[in-house]
């Protein structure tokens, strides 16, 4: 077991470019808010904060265009902005800390990803925590929003296999493990189907419970691999838990199965030094209620950092 406690570095990346609408920019300020820093600290954890990263605003003439790359809407910023996030976490990984990337929308889960394989010899696992599968190309988007194509760009797929940026593949397939889907577009479906990732949706939690499943996913992410990266989209949880999420979708998660996932995570990562980086995203503060949402974004980081109840 690794005597020593974990040093995180907490990355802020409040972009919005990748989702449809403002809100989710303020997710690192509002995770701040709810003090992440005394949480990671009741975790044992020797945390250091970053701030932000510099992202391009819709608003300001900076965001070079306003118009959509092709069907991916804002692809070329968003790009650029995961470029300088795959630097830092990279570099934190070098530093021999986790880095926590705060987002932001899920389009901030590219640049974790590169950055975390980046100077992995063995490559990296990953579990995806999401209600949806994050699996579209620009080709497949029905919605044009980068924020629901993240996964199938660490695989290199579709157009993705030719956007200069992404540093592809990223994750084999093999070790990518998606938890508690429940919202899949058509060629999403079918893409993730024919791809060697493993999905465990909801039904299989409902099934065999969180634990069982949380466990095989970590035996497939981790196999052969330096270490994995664990992404949580909060709207993964039941939106009755965690409203400040731009695409509820009913039927997730409840309180105490996130925490087991995460609690879980930070156990086997105890005894086998797995926890290659986190990202914690889509918190919107405008449509949640008294910050709760970025209350248990932060409470769930500190889960899956060592944070332990005895
Ligand atoms: N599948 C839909 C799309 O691609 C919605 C997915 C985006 N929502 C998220 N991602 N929050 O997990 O447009
Ligand atoms: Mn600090
Ligand atoms: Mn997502
Ligand atoms: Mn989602």
């Amino acid at each position: 077991d690794r005597t020593t406690s974990r040093s995180v570095r907490v990355l802020g990346a409040p972009l919005d470019l990748g989702a449809n609408r403002r809100g989710v920019d303020m997710g690192p300020s509002a995770i701040r808010y709810a003090d992440i820093e005394a949480e990671l600290a009741a975790a044992g954890v020797d945390c250091t904060d970053a701030g932000d990263l510099d992202v391009p605003r819709l608003e300001t003439s900076s965001a070079a265009s306003r118009e959509s790359t092709g069907n991916a809407k804002y692809l070329d910023e968003i790009g650029r902005v995961t470029e300088t996030l795959a630097t830092e976490v990279a570099g934190t990984i070098d530093d021999g800390a986790v880095p926590l990337v705060l987002g932001g929308d899920h389009a901030v889960a590219m640049g974790s990803m590169f950055g975390a394989a980046r100077n992995a010899e063995d490559g990296i696992g990953v579990i995806w925590f999401d209600a949806h599968g994050d699996y579209n190309t620009p080709e497949t988007s029905p919605s044009g929003n980068v924020h629901g194509m993240p996964l199938a760009a660490a695989h290199g797929r579709g157009e993705f296999a030719d956007v200069e940026w992404a540093e592809t593949p990223a994750v084999s397939e093999e070790n990518t493990v998606l938890v508690g889907i429940r919202s899949l577009d058509n060629e999403e479906r079918a893409a993730l189907r024919e791809s060697e990732a493993t999905v465990f949706t909801m039904r299989e939690i409902d099934e065999r419970g969180i634990t069982a499943v949380v466990e095989d996913a970590l035996e497939i992410a981790t196999d052969g691999v330096d270490g994995i990266h664990v992404s949580l989209d909060l709207d993964w949880l039941d939106p009755t838990v965690v409203p400040g999420v731009g695409t509820p979708v009913r039927g997730g998660v409840n309180y105490r199965e996130a925490h087991a996932a995460l609690e879980l995570v930070a156990e086997r990562d105890r005894e086998a030094d797995l926890l290659r980086s986190i990202d914690v995203v889509e918190v919107n503060p405008i449509l949640d209620r008294d910050n709760r949402t970025a209350e248990v974004a932060a409470e769930l980081a500190a889960s899956a950092c060592g944070k332990r109840i005895l």
